[in-house]
């Protein structure tokens, strides 16, 4: 028989960016406050082109590997699909870009975007702010997903595991906001429940966004600025 005391530490873990923690393990670092009895603001930010330099290193290892292949600078990049883009170029460069990705330590090599973890540590050490990483792996699963968790660990630590969103459809995770380079976030849900916040990267730079969607243009940009437009927003809805 298991005693009621065991359950007791779950009491008030509805808020804070360590809220999802499972049984059996430490409470959150810190209480935190969920305001008046309203959940904390979630953000879902992206991995690949928002955390981790997924064009750079794509770039890097295709060209060290195919070297006397031509290949796109990231200037000119155009188009979230790498693979499309090379296709284009020449139709045997997309399945050679495609055998990157699919490579052994590649996500788990990929450097961090300039100021990326620090700002996102920053974010989830706010008051009344849950945040998760929102990922999508790719289907060749072998590496990808292992390889997704293990690159959190390293540059956030085992606590931040517990903030992890692996799916191929984020319009059927319920945030406020998503912050995101992939210009189309489309799936299941045809209204999701995030505002998307385009992160600038090569491959999007040129769009023209209609209002009101809004861009990051990196994590020097003020983000904490729509994080408190978004708080904001929703507190006239109370
Ligand atoms: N990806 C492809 N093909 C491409 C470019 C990217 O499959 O041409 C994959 C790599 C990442 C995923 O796993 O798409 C991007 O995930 P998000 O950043 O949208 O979560
Ligand atoms: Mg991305």
């Amino acid at each position: 028989m298991v005693p009621l005391s065991s359950f007791l530490h779950l009491q008030g873990r509805r808020c804070g960016p360590f809220a999802a923690l499972g049984l059996g393990r430490a409470p959150p670092r810190r209480p935190r406050s969920c305001g008046a009895g309203r959940r904390p603001l979630r953000v879902l930010v992206d991995m690949d082109g928002v955390l981790a330099d997924f064009e750079g290193g794509f770039l890097k290892k295709f060209r060290a590997r195919y070297p006397d292949t031509p290949y796109i600078t990231l200037e000119d990049r155009r188009g979230f699909w790498v693979s499309e883009q090379y296709g284009r170029l020449r139709a045997e460069l997309s399945e050679k870009a495609i055998s990157i990705w699919e490579s052994k330590n590649f996500f788990i090599e990929l450097d961090p975007l300039p100021g990326a973890v620090e700002a996102v540590k920053q974010m989830a050490n706010m008051e009344n702010t849950d945040v998760f990483i929102c990922t999508s792996p790719i289907k060749m699963y072998r590496y990808c997903p292992y390889e997704k968790y293990a690159w959190v660990e390293k540059h956030f630590g085992q606590e931040f595991l517990e903030q992890i969103v692996l799916t191929r459809d984020k319009t059927v995770v319920s945030a406020d906001l998503l912050i995101d380079d992939r210009p189309d976030i489309t799936g299941a849900e045809p209204n999701p429940s995030w505002e998307h916040i385009l992160f600038t990267a090569c491959h999007n730079k040129h769009l023209q966004l209609k209002p009101p969607s809004r861009r990051l243009h990196s994590w020097t940009d003020n983000w904490r600025a729509v994080l408190d437009s978004k708080r904001a927003a929703r507190s006239q809805f109370i």
